[in-house]
């Protein structure tokens, strides 16, 4: 299973393709735009989020509710661009002056400079169009698709956010999975936390307020995984590998852990590898997760836990120091319109990330033409997994 997005923020549409998807599977809009409409929660958004009403149109691989096991596209339309029509419309113009709101001040922290370097675009918009995590809403949808898959195989996951600024939120290790997805829709800052919502609120407040932006730390949670998933044959089959590099491929994020992450650098290895127990219900048990669900590039049957860590958004009102590319003197960063805290809705993006991710690690293991063949398949290897 493979995916590609395509996309402007200010352009007319953003396109997901998936390949690979089984037939036989029941796949509604209605299935992808709840994902999607949870994206585009959470306290701390800006003003664009009220012009977006983020819904999917399907245009290809699914017939009457099933998909066919033919590509799925899936399309989801910039009311925005109505407003931009103007500065984004693929038709050709006479002349280069006619281009409105070009950029030549790249903004610190964003792709601009780097994008515009490297493709060569001095005015800077063709680069932060595609660099926008608008884009995001486009892999939400590819990740919708998964969570679907992984439904019928007994697979859930869910997101949500355990730090923003300097508010951190307590584990709540006796929540049960749907009590986690019931918290997290519920609060306005998708925490698990309900003793520190208002904390993170009033640090987003404050942010807002100084002109300023924040970042913090998601967490996501995969239960119902198998032992086995993944490889440690290869480096590019290692299902933690391929988790880390998706998450830090998310807009704005610079760090990844599982389980106790970095701590293991301060603890012993009795402290930190997880005992593994025997018993015929089950199988193979571990009481401890320490490792957040992987071994060897592959899964311990425990559930996954990944944090990822989100940067402050750098779009500022309080400036920053950067150079014109067109007279090369220095300026303070120019103003655009943004959001001051996206960690919510990037919990929300993580989650689909790290479901695509174990999807697609279970599709390479398991045969998959429909969704019953995997269906057999999974529960075969889950049986014969508990009898080893
Ligand atoms: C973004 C800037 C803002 C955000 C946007 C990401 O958009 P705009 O420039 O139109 O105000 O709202 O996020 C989304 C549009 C979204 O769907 O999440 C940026 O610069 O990355």
């Amino acid at each position: 299973m493979r995916y590609l997005t395509a996309g402007e923020s200010h352009g007319k549409q953003l396109t997901t393709i998936v390949e690979g998807v089984p037939a036989h599977l029941q796949l509604t809009k209605e299935d992808i735009n709840e994902s999607l409409i949870r994206r585009q929660g959470g306290h701390g958004r800006g003003r664009r989020m009220k012009i977006e009403k983020d819904l999917v149109e399907i245009t290809s691989g699914v017939r009457h509710g099933y998909t066919l096991g033919s590509p799925i596209s899936l399309i989801i339309t910039n009311d925005d661009f109505k407003h931009w029509k103007q500065i984004m419309d693929e038709e050709p113009i006479e002349s280069d002056e006619e281009i409105k709101r070009q950029i030549s001040k790249p903004r610190p922290g964003h792709a601009d400079l780097n994008g515009g370097l490297k493709y060569d675009h001095r005015d800077m918009r063709n680069v932060l169009e595609r660099s926008s995590a608008r884009e995001t809403a486009a892999r939400v949808a590819a990740g919708a698709v998964a969570k679907k898959i992984l439904k019928e195989i007994g697979v859930d996951v869910v997101g949500y956010v355990k730090r923003i600024y300097d508010v951190e939120a307590d584990d709540q290790p006796s929540m049960t999975f749907n009590d986690k997805v019931e918290m997290s829709n519920l609060s306005p800052v998708r925490t698990l936390d309900s003793t520190k919502e208002k904390a993170m609120m009033d640090a987003i407040d404050q942010a807002k307020k100084d002109g300023d932006s924040i970042g913090g730390v998601v967490e996501v949670c995969v239960e119902g995984m198998p032992s086995g998933i993944g490889s440690h044959v290869h480096y590019d089959r290692k299902l933690d590998g391929r988790i880390a590099g998706s998450v830090i491929s998310i807009n704005a994020f610079k760090g990844v852990e599982f389980g106790i992450g970095f701590e293991a650098a301060e603890r012993r290895g009795s402290e930190t590898h997880d005992e593994i127990y025997y018993n015929s219900t089950d199988g193979y048990k571990r009481k401890s997760n320490r490792l957040g669900g992987f071994e060897g590039g592959m899964t311990t049957g425990m559930p996954i836990i990944v944090k990822g860590v989100m940067k402050p958004i750098p779009t500022l009102y309080k400036p920053l120091q950067s150079v014109d590319i067109e007279t090369k003197e220095p300026f303070e960063a120019s103003i655009e319109r943004s959001d001051s805290c996206a960690v919510p809705a990037a919990s929300v993006v993580m989650e689909h990330i790290v479901a695509w991710e174990v999807a697609q690690a279970i599709l390479d293991q398991f045969t998959s033409d429909t969704i019953n063949q995997l269906k057999d398949e999974m529960k075969r290897y889950r049986e014969r997994i508990r009898e080893f």
